[in-house]
């Protein structure tokens, strides 16, 4: 049997700038990435695996020094006794001018080659592992077109990073359906930050920790294992925090120290003093409240690691005194014509206030 745990898409060095982090906060995500870089390495040694397999964007070039890149080879070395495999991605690509070139890796580390699909046999563990660098950003190269197939007997697996959902991806596309049939024990995908267990032998790890609020829930890496052709796989989860987005909808009966209740509520007093929030609030907000989303934040600091709110409500209007205030009118028409409408309704309610906000704007206008 071999054991093995799979990451990728880690994006060592990231500066965060793509989300609306203060420098503070973005400072400090930036080291929990080689913190838990650090805790997957004493992980691998802990659980005394086989392999490690790092399926691309270890780091961000564009940020990436050579110190850096030094502190990643000797995180790596302290797994003397792992094997770990390294095929480059996008963001970390390896040709002549990148990092991976600049610094002596040890012996337990393999780094694929960027020139076509590679192999590299570990005859004590019976496997053949292979993988494929890119040397550049884009890449829809094919590198199977001269492949023989893998060696029945013994274990094989692919750790490869690129994209099998959309064949026209500039990011080397991959058939799914093509791999599937190539008999691989193991798949080792990286590219999509979302971590996805296509398959019984096919996974996706995801980016160990999430980046922005484009990468919500849960995140981790892959642990597995295989025996007598018998794959077995699993998400464990191990990211230090999490992005979370909660929907508030709230309506005209809310007081302004209602919806900072709420929002305060939308998860469990540990969880929010360690996740990163993004709030939406919707609905109808009474008249007399005013959101200003940067009060919120910070009335409900204490409360919260990392709070974002985003305000799609809309306002309530005393809708007597504008029907009466603009009877000859097209705002006066509407408010009559949908008050022939269910207004107790949410959703009738809401379009009316759409419309409303639309007519006033086009009134101010004038
Ligand atoms: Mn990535």
């Amino acid at each position: 049997m071999i054991r093995f745990i799979h990451i990728g898409d880690l994006h060592l060095g990231l500066q965060f700038q793509n989300v609306s982090f203060d420098p503070h906060t973005a400072n400090e995500r930036r080291l929990e990435l080689w913190n838990t870089f650090q805790r997957i390495v004493n992980k691998t040694i802990e659980d005394e695996v086989d392999f490690l397999f790092i399926a691309g964007d270890l780091f961000e070039e564009k940020y990436f020094t050579l110190a850096d890149i030094k502190r990643v080879r000797d995180t790596l070395k302290k797994a003397e006794n792992i094997n770990i495999v390294i095929t480059a991605g996008n963001h970390d690509t390896l040709n002549k001018k990148s990092l991976y070139t600049m610094v002596d890796w040890p012996e337990n580390i393999t780094i694929f080659a960027p020139a076509g699909l590679g192999k590299k046999e570990f005859p004590d563990k019976n496997t053949c592992i292979y993988g494929y660098s890119w040397d550049r950003g884009e890449n829809t190269k094919d590198i199977f077109y001269d492949f023989k197939g893998i060696e029945k007997g013994k274990v094989n697996i692919l750790i490869i990073h690129g994209d099998i959902f959309d064949k026209e991806s500039p990011y080397l596309p991959l058939d799914k359906n093509y791999l599937d049939q190539l008999g691989f024990d193991y798949i080792g995908l990286g590219h999509i930050h979302k971590p996805n267990i296509i398959s019984k032998k096919m996974a996706y790890c995801g980016s160990p920790e999430p980046l922005n609020f484009g990468e919500l829930g849960e995140h981790g890496i892959i642990q597995g294992s295989i025996d007598n052709g018998n794959t077995k796989i699993d998400l464990l989860p191990f990211s230090s925090r999490k992005f979370l987005e909660k929907t508030i909808v709230i309506d005209e009966n809310f007081g302004y120290v209602d919806i900072l209740d709420h929002i305060k509520q939308c998860d469990k007093e540990e969880e929010l003093k360690n996740n990163l929030y993004r709030i939406k609030l919707e609905g109808i907000v009474n008249k007399n409240v005013e959101i200003d989303v940067q009060d919120i934040r910070k009335s409900l600091e204490s409360h919260f690691y990392y709070l974002e709110i985003r305000d799609n409500t809309i306002m309530d209007y005393d809708l007597d005194r504008l029907e009466e205030d603009n009877k000859d009118n097209i705002i006066g028409h509407f408010i009559q014509k949908m008050k022939e409408k269910d207004l107790e309704d949410r959703v009738t309610r809401e379009a009316l206030y759409i419309g409303l906000e639309v007519l006033m704007k086009g009134k101010v206008g004038i």
